[in-house]
């Protein structure tokens, strides 16, 4: 008995299956009509199975002339009369086969045909749907890829069961019976019909061998037929022998640079790749194909495992360059933390060998936050592609590589996929590679996940998965070229999921048989891959064994010569580990070419023309809601009057940058309109169904694109996404607006471990701005702190310290620091901060809160004048009114920062106090304006110090200031507290008692004896 694995569909319906019309295009599917051959697709569903006298017509229309009916029919007749019992033979012509006992015997035969054959039909499709839960995907044999160790009930995996189940109705005696085959498979290559036994042959092959393919999810039926035929296709998955040697080669070599590692460096953590070595040859494949394709750029990012190894056998960083970061003695000479081995990135430009054209490969470094770097890698993408004007991702691609635990576990993961098809974020497709060890560092998948597959995920964007057992090379380098040919031709993502074992522990210190003993038990016997291989070549004669001992020996002579000469190297230089180098914006040695600002003030006809666009629509015939005429009349009259609201403000910060080729681009939650209704940067026609106008893309006719795009509700994926953007250029702005500063906390991972440190790590500037809306406005425990305080608590200067100041303080201090913190209390400054970004000789990162209720307070507007040429960004305002003009007689000076001001300053006037208290803005809070600061305590030489603040104490900018002022007037004078007590949530959820503190804390900073009797 052949032992088949049939699997079954519902053949419950299978009468109401259609018999295809196969000259058809691939989505058409007609009935056959005797007379017009096909039918309408509107024609009632014929009771092909139920009806026989359907069947009479059709048949006495093939008597007639077989052509007369569809090729499905006729052969469905030729089987009829095949089948006729031999005593019968007489009876056979075909006008006995309607008469009398024949003809109701002919017409339950023919009911049997039609029925048969549907339930083959669903048999071909259910090995499509289901074929890859029973593919031999495991190396190991012990776990299912899919975590099911059970064949679902409606599986048949022993053609005797194909007679049992009764699913069917078919048994052994149909084996060698001929079937139709439908349009949807490829399995019959030329042929239209094959026998039942073949049948089965064949979707074994393609579906249940070592490749499964999961796809029939897709919802395009192109897109389906493209794979079914590239895995159908009879004998399609063959190589030529140069290629298998090719193949062999990578493999000698990514196996050998892990033996040697392990050599020389026995206790070294490197996450080697042993039990996987086959993802070099599977990432070269994808590259090879790439550029075949016309791919010239390719942005990688993975995690630990296997990373020396990409670096040096795919990107081919130099070998003594990795071999001498194991060396204990070596000295960094960057400043900064610099980063392990295995974060490191890369950029290197080569020629493809496969096809010989240019390639350039940079793997993005990244933390050991898994999973954190995809979001990254798709923006650094994504901006190539949009600098280089690459629309369809033709000539720019990532690859993304995952471990099968980190890629089910990690929620950004689903943040990145749903960027894939946004018009704004989307990459063209993005091929993802996981290195499916079947374990997350001790820790089994059975524990660790819900899904069947490590690779569930991505079937919510519609990707297709390969799944590949990895001591398959072949069929590995298989599904890589159909996943480079599927993202050249659809420009969608694909997963590849390499089924493989971890041959060690996680690291190179771990004892794996602690948890896992019966899965290292059988990877202690497993054979190594590159031996199977090997031998199975030598046995089919492709490479002689001593071509193959040559090929080893050359491999391990190339690393032992790299070991030598990296004994030579004594320094190292994280910059030439630079992922994203920007060529030309630094000096030869990594330095900015000066240490000045460029100026940051505009001529009056620029911030008029501005003006102008940003107050009027600038296409024809487009009709604007008229609210939004009210928005714009009111930025006209503004803009008569030489005066500019906060949008305004912005608006000339971008406009003008714009002018001068920077790209801006601003990406976000609703930034479009922006959450407060103040921007209207795209205006919609209100007749017109998807007519936008965007009026900053109208400004000057050379000018740089502006990009505004409301983006997914996700912080980590989309932040993580304008990081990379920023990565690509220096001449960007680009700026991710919080809804509420609030919700950046969940993408505290890219603050973290990319924005605060990554120039220490990496040696890599980034001028990425976030926008974070903040404000204590009686809103409640959210949607109020943009928690200044953990952003100053990551800053890198040292409190105690005060810096020299000397030269251009103001530009040194920002090239000191690792990110830039400021509260901007007007439009003017905010305009000019903005600039700043963009004309300082290097980039920071800038975290700016911004305003709720100032977007349209009345005396939080900036005249033309302040933003004139000759002025500048303000790090501290200092005190306006009376105060200044008889410094000796104030009282008290009180330091504060953002909207808190202008409460200040409207109750002192309450209060009569102008003459008695001075009110300091402090904009730019980090890097802290010790000069400014110093000047300005020095000044007012009677009076008391005050911080204040609309934060709780424990909360805000405080802890950050606090020992700063301290420093600046040498521990001479107390800086005192005015403001919110300290409190577990950042804001009241009640109103009157958010007013309550609000009046509390106005009325200490105005009571000038508030402080007399305590003591410090
Ligand atoms: C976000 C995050 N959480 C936890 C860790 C700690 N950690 C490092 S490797 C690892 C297991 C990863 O398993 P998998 O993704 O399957 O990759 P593998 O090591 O098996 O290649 C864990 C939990 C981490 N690096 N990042
Ligand atoms: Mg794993």
């Amino acid at each position: 008995m052949s032992q088949f694995r049939v699997l079954a569909g519902v053949l419950k319906c299978g009468g109401r299956h259609l018999l295809p019309w196969r000259g058809g295009g691939l989505t058409q599917r007609c009935w056959a009509d005797p007379k017009r051959g096909c039918s309408s697709r509107t024609d009632p569903l014929p009771a092909v199975v139920s009806s026989s006298r359907y069947v009479e017509e059709m048949y006495f229309a093939w008597l007639d002339d077989h052509k007369n009916v569809h090729e499905s029919w006729d052969s469905f007749f030729r089987n009829i009369q095949a089948s006729t019992p031999s005593g019968e033979a007489d009876e056979r012509r075909p006008s006995a086969l309607l008469q009398g006992r024949m003809m109701s015997h002919s017409l339950d035969m023919a009911q049997k045909v039609v029925e048969d054959h549907l339930a083959v039909h669903t048999l071909i499709r259910a090995y499509q749907i289901r074929g890859h839960h029973v593919a031999q995907l495991d190396p190991l044999g012990i776990l299912d890829a899919d975590l099911d160790s059970f064949v679902p009930s409606d599986l048949i995996t022993t053609i005797d069961k194909l007679a049992l189940s009764g699913l069917y109705g078919l048994d052994e005696s149909d084996l060698d019976r001929s079937f139709q085959l439908p349009h949807t498979t490829f399995i019959g290559g030329q042929e239209m019909t094959l026998s039942l036994r073949e049948i089965i042959r064949r979707l074994e092959a393609s579906y249940c061998g070592h490749i499964g393919v999961e796809f029939m999810f897709i919802n395009n039926v192109d897109q389906c037929q493209w794979i079914r035929q590239m895995f159908e296709t009879p004998g399609i998955m063959q190589f030529t022998n140069t290629e298998k040697r090719t193949l062999l080669a990578r493999l000698i070599r990514s196996t050998r640079f892990e033996d040697f590692l392990a050599r020389k460096w026995s206790s070294e953590k490197r996450f080697g790749l042993e039990g996987c070595e086959v993802l070099i040859p599977a990432l070269k494949t994808i590259i090879d194909s790439s550029s075949g394709a016309g791919i010239d750029s390719v942005i990688m990012g993975m995690p630990h495992r296997g990373r020396l190894n990409v670096l040096a056998n795919v990107i081919r960083k130099d070998l003594d360059q990795i071999f001498c970061q194991f060396d204990p003695k070596l000295e960094a000479a960057d400043e900064g933390s610099g980063d392990v081995k295995y974060h490191l990135g890369m950029y290197h430009e080569r020629i493809n060998r496969e096809t010989d054209k240019n390639i350039t490969l940079s793997l993005v470094a990244n933390p050991s936050h898994l999973e954190a770097v995809d979001p990254v890698v798709q923006g650094k993408t994504k901006a190539e592609q949009f600098y280089r004007g690459d629309t369809q991702g033709k000539k720019v691609m990532s690859i993304l590589m995952h471990g099968d635990a980190a890629f089910a576990g990690q929620g950004v993961v689903y943040e990145t996929f749903h960027l894939s098809e946004l018009p704004s974020y989307t990459t063209h497709g993005t091929i993802h590679v996981v290195v499916n060890n079947q374990i997350g560092f001790t820790t089994d998948p059975r524990v660790a996940r819900s899904s069947p597959y490590p690779t569930d995920v991505a079937r919510v964007v519609n990707a297709p998965i390969f799944h590949v057992n990895g001591d398959d090379p072949e069929a590995v380098m298989y599904v890589c070229r159909v996943a480079a040919e599927w993202r050249a031709t659809f420009n969608k993502d694909v997963v590849i999921d390499l089924v493989c074992y971890r041959r060690f522990g996680h690291n190179e210190m771990d004892e794996p048989m602690f948890t896992q003993p019966l899965m290292y038990k059988q990877i202690r016997r497993q054979e190594h891959v590159l031996k199977k291989y090997s031998e199975k070549l030598i046995a089919e004669g492709v490479v002689t064994l001593q071509e193959f001992e040559e090929e080893v020996a050359k491999y391990d002579k190339i690393c032992e010569e790299a070991y030598t000469s990296s004994k030579d190297e004594k320094i190292l230089h994280i910059r030439h580990w630079l992922d994203s180098p920007w060529p030309g914006f630094f000096t030869a040695e990594g330095e900015p070419k000066s240490m000045s600002c460029l100026p940051t003030g505009l001529d009056e006809e620029v911030l008029q023309h501005i003006g102008q666009i940003a107050s009027s629509v600038p296409l024809e015939d487009f009709k604007i809601h008229p609210g939004v005429t009210r928005i714009l009349r009111g930025r006209a009259d503004l803009v008569k009057n030489r005066q500019m609201d906060w949008a305004l403000g912005e608006y000339m910060a971008f406009g003008s940058l714009l002018k001068d080729g920077i790209h801006v681009r601003l990406s976000g939650q609703d930034v479009e309109r922006g959450t407060f209704s103040h921007r209207h940067h795209i205006l919609h026609d209100q007749e017109v169904d998807r007519r936008i106008c965007v009026p900053m893309n109208h400004l000057w006719e050379n000018q740089a694109p502006y990009t505004v795009c409301n983006s997914s509700l996700s912080e980590y994926g989309v932040l993580g996404f304008e990081l990379g953007f920023a990565m690509a250029s220096p001449n960007a702005l680009i700026l991710w607006e919080a809804q509420f500063g609030d919700f950046h906390n969940t993408a505290q991972c890219i603050i973290d471990q990319f924005i605060s440190s990554g120039q220490a790590k990496w040696v890599r500037n980034n001028g990425i701005v976030l926008l974070l809306p903040h404000g204590m406005e009686g809103m409640g425990p959210e949607h109020s702190s943009a928690r200044p305080e953990r952003f100053l608590q990551m800053t890198k200067d040292d409190p105690d310290h005060i810096p020299d100041i000397s030269g251009d303080f103001e530009v040194q201090q920002l090239y000191d620091c690792n990110w830039i913190v400021v509260n901007c209390s007007t439009p003017a400054n905010y305009c000019h901060v903005l600039r700043r970004q963009i004309l300082m000789p290097f980039r920071k990162p800038l975290i700016i809160f911004t305003p709720k209720s100032l977007l349209r307070h009345l005396d939080a507007r900036s005249s033309f004048d302040d933003v004139a040429k000759g002025t500048k960004f303000k790090r501290l305002i200092p005190n306006e009114g009376p105060a200044s003009q008889s410094l000796g007689q104030v009282k008290r000076v009180i330091f504060c920062t953002g909207k808190v001001y202008y409460e200040l300053a409207k109750e002192r006037k309450r209060q009569n106090l102008d003459r008695d208290v001075a009110i300091i803005r402090l904009e730019q809070i980090s890097p802290f304006p010790f000069d400014l600061i110093r000047e300005e305590a020095e000044k007012y030489t009677n009076a008391e110090l005050v911080w204040c603040q609309e934060e709780h104490k424990n909360m805000g900018y405080y802890d950050y200031v606090r020992p700063r002022f301290l420093t600046v007037v040498a521990n001479k004078k107390p800086i005192w507290y005015v403001g919110r007590d300290p409190a577990a949530a950042p804001a009241t959820g009640n109103k009157s008692t958010h007013l309550n503190e609000l009046k509390k804390f106005m009325d200490t900073a105005f009571n000038l004896s508030a402080f007399q009797d305590r003591n410090l």
